[in-house]
């Protein structure tokens, strides 16, 4: 709730209306030559997985093609996109990183 003061100086509370932020999806998808290892590493280090659950979401994408490291507003999920690309090039993988409005 945010502040005003009536006519007597009183302070008075009132609703401020929040906006829902649009979100996305970042997925990983597969490939044939990224290391497992090295999608587990990705996943640990700019998706806060621990190593179960990145591990798990790693075979999701082996199995399957294609999975979700997680849902973040547009400016967030565009950073990550790119710290996983850069990351991926460097080390000269064709890992790919996506993100699609929910
Ligand atoms: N399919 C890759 C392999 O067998 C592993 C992988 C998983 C790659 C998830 C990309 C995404 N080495």
């Amino acid at each position: 709730s945010d502040g005003g003061r009536d006519g007597a100086g009183t302070a008075v509370l009132t609703r401020t209306r929040t906006r829902k932020p649009n979100l996305y999806r970042v997925l990983l998808l597969n490939d044939d030559y990224t290391p497992m290892e090295f999608v587990v590493h990705v996943l640990e280090r700019f998706f806060q997985k621990d190593r179960a659950a990145a591990t798990q979401i790693m075979m999701h994408v082996h199995q399957n093609g294609v999975g979700e490291c997680g849902v973040f507003t547009y400016e967030v999920a565009e950073t990550k996109v790119t710290l996983v690309m850069d990351l991926a090039r460097k080390h000269m993988h064709p890992l790919q990183c996506v993100m699609e409005k929910k």
